[in-house]
């Protein structure tokens, strides 16, 4: 595992360009680097859960312990993984359950504008409603058919294809639904708002007026 899948080439195809494509400014990367702030957090079965929780539709917390987590019903999505730092790795398959899911077992209020994504030790992202909402956005506890080992965020990570990878949090706990906009961890730390690579959104400076909470 661990090595990007090139998505070329049919049978004697040598001259086929290979189909992956990078946004602007990244390189591919061999194998699957560990990219954090922090230490790697130690997985507690017994006091793992996962918690939505702000302005849901019912007003109340939503929970989830690790057993009944893992029942809920699995997804593979293939997505790339873009870091800011400039490596991209490409064709991974993740599994796990679709952040649509949880939108429909713990609706958010028709007020819910954004999402914190926080994980252990406080780490958060926001994303905006319908990035979170988009159809290949998932809460990640496997690659290429293997659990996710502790640096990369078992037992569970999220993945958001369409945007740089810090917005999709390792050892994540929970979701807040909000009714505006928030900036989470590296957001506050110089990083954009909303962080689409293909944009190349990558640092707060360049943010425009309606990508972003003042600074
Ligand atoms: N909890 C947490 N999740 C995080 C980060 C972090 O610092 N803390 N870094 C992000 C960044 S910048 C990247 S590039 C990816 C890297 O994932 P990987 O280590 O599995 O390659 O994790 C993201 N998720
Ligand atoms: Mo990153």
């Amino acid at each position: 595992m661990g090595q990007p899948v090139e998505r070329a080439s049919g049978e004697g195809g040598t001259e086929e360009a290979p189909r992956f494509e990078l946004p602007p400014g990244q390189r591919l990367q061999r194998g699957w680097p560990v990219t954090h702030y922090g230490p790697v957090p130690k997985f507690r079965p017994e006091r793992w859960e996962f918690r939505v929780f702000g302005a849901t539709a019912d007003g109340g917390k939503h929970c989830w312990n690790h057993d009944e987590f893992t029942a809920l019903p699995y997804t593979t999505v293939v997505a790339d993984l873009h870091c800011v730092t400039r490596f991209s790795m490409l064709g991974a398959e993740w599994g796990g359950v679709p952040a649509r899911t949880i939108l429909g077992l713990a609706p958010p209020a028709p007020s819910v504008t954004h999402v914190m994504v926080w994980a252990e030790y406080g780490f958060s992202s926001n994303l905006r409603l319908a990035d979170f909402a988009a159809e290949r956005t998932l809460f990640a506890t496997h690659k290429d058919g293997e659990l996710l080992t502790a640096e990369h965020g078992f037992p569970l990570r999220l993945i958001v294809p369409q945007l740089y990878a810090w917005k999709g949090p390792k050892w994540v706990r929970g979701v807040e639904y909000m009714t505006a906009d928030r900036r989470g961890f590296w957001e506050e730390r110089g990083y954009h708002n909303i962080g689409d690579p293909w944009r190349e959104q990558r640092y707060s400076y360049q943010e425009e007026p309606g990508d972003g909470p003042e600074l």
